[in-house]
């Protein structure tokens, strides 16, 4: 038998063998090289040498040696693939360190935890303790010692969601000032953050949002405090150039009662689609704690005053960033989320 023959099978047997070997692309390059070569070819040789041989065996001949070319080429061009997927990561079998590292994705906080974070700060540094109590309340706490009484409009099975006939999901977070003034002596300043929950839902209206409520309580609170607090406090979230404005109003808790407006935070007061052309947002509820919810409390409201006030995280947040609607902070859409990296 002609040794072109076992020479093709040798060629094969080393080919595979050498192969096995090459853990690069420089080094496939050389293989490839050697075998398919234009000019050195160790197949290239092979179909040469084939001119040599007796004319009868040149047929089958010259197909084992095209055969041996073609998986020679499959088997290169398969080991290119696969050497190309895996070189992002490694070089020649190692790792290579001089790629640039994969970071890790960041993620962001959730921007009604940015504002939170914003309102607790701006009030610790003040001097403000931060409290909390149950999402799940009784009535009480929730209503009766606030004076909201049984037939008050606050109380509308619209507007609050029972859990029994005694038992509700807080409408506002001011049931933790009542615990706080049960456990407490005056003087003292707080606040409570937290969820609170209203039968209420449009692009205004969620039925579970954040609140953060204050509360100072002591021998000589005044109205005026309850100004200069408010007016520091809205300078710090909205910038030196705000300013503010108290309407008169109602709640069942306070006496007097007021509505805080401040000036147009995209306008600065001139007039926008944001505040209706007022000049004027409002952002806050608030009003001189009414002697009626220190008794309530066991304080003697002959010698204890103090002032309350109340926000939405969801409003301001809104109003910050320009958020159209208030079901987005609660979609968890990433696309969304991303944007306050
Ligand atoms: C507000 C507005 C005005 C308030 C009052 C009290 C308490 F317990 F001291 F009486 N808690 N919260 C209050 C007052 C809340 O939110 C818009």
């Amino acid at each position: 038998m002609s040794d072109l023959k076992a020479r093709i099978q040798g060629v094969r047997d080393t080919f595979n063998e050498a192969l096995g070997h090459v853990e690069g692309l420089n080094a496939l390059e050389e293989l490839k090289n050697r075998y398919l070569g234009r000019k050195r070819g160790i197949v290239k040789e092979l179909l040469t040498d084939l001119r040599s041989v007796p004319k009868e065996l040149r047929p089958e001949l010259g197909q084992a040696v095209n055969r041996l070319k073609q998986a020679v080429e499959t088997a290169l061009a398969e080991k290119f693939e696969a050497l190309k997927s895996g070189e992002a990561n490694s070089r020649e079998g190692g790792i290579d360190l001089t790629l640039p590292g994969i970071a890790p994705e960041l993620g962001a906080l959730h921007p009604l935890n940015v504002v939170n974070r914003d309102l607790i700060r701006i009030f610790e540094r003040m001097g403000y303790e931060v409290a909390g109590a149950s999402e799940i309340e009784t009535d009480f706490y929730n209503f009766e010692a606030l004076g909201i009484s049984k037939d008050h409009p606050a109380r509308d099975m619209q507007d609050t969601f029972y859990i029994s006939d005694d038992v509700v999901l807080r409408t506002h977070t001011s049931n933790v000032q009542i615990h706080l003034m049960e456990n407490r002596k005056p003087p003292f300043k707080a606040i409570m953050p937290g969820r609170v929950y209203r039968k209420d839902a449009d692009i205004t209206h969620s039925p579970m949002f954040h609140q953060v409520e204050g509360l100072v309580v002591g021998e000589h609170v005044t109205f005026t405090d309850l100004k200069g607090t408010l007016e520091h406090f809205l300078k710090k979230l909205f910038g030196t150039q705000t300013k503010m404005r108290l309407r008169p109003s109602f709640f069942p808790f306070t006496e007097p009662s007021a509505e805080v407006d401040v000036s147009c935070i995209m306008c600065g007061g001139k007039g926008c689609r944001v505040c209706k052309n007022s000049g004027w947002l409002e952002i806050l509820g608030a009003g001189m704690v009414d002697p009626v919810v220190f008794g309530n409390v066991g304080y003697d409201p002959e010698t204890v005053s103090g002032f309350a006030f109340g926000l939405g995280v969801e409003r301001v947040a809104m109003l910050k960033y320009g958020i159209s609607d208030i079901r987005m902070f609660f979609d968890n859409d990433l696309r969304f989320l991303s944007q306050f990296n």
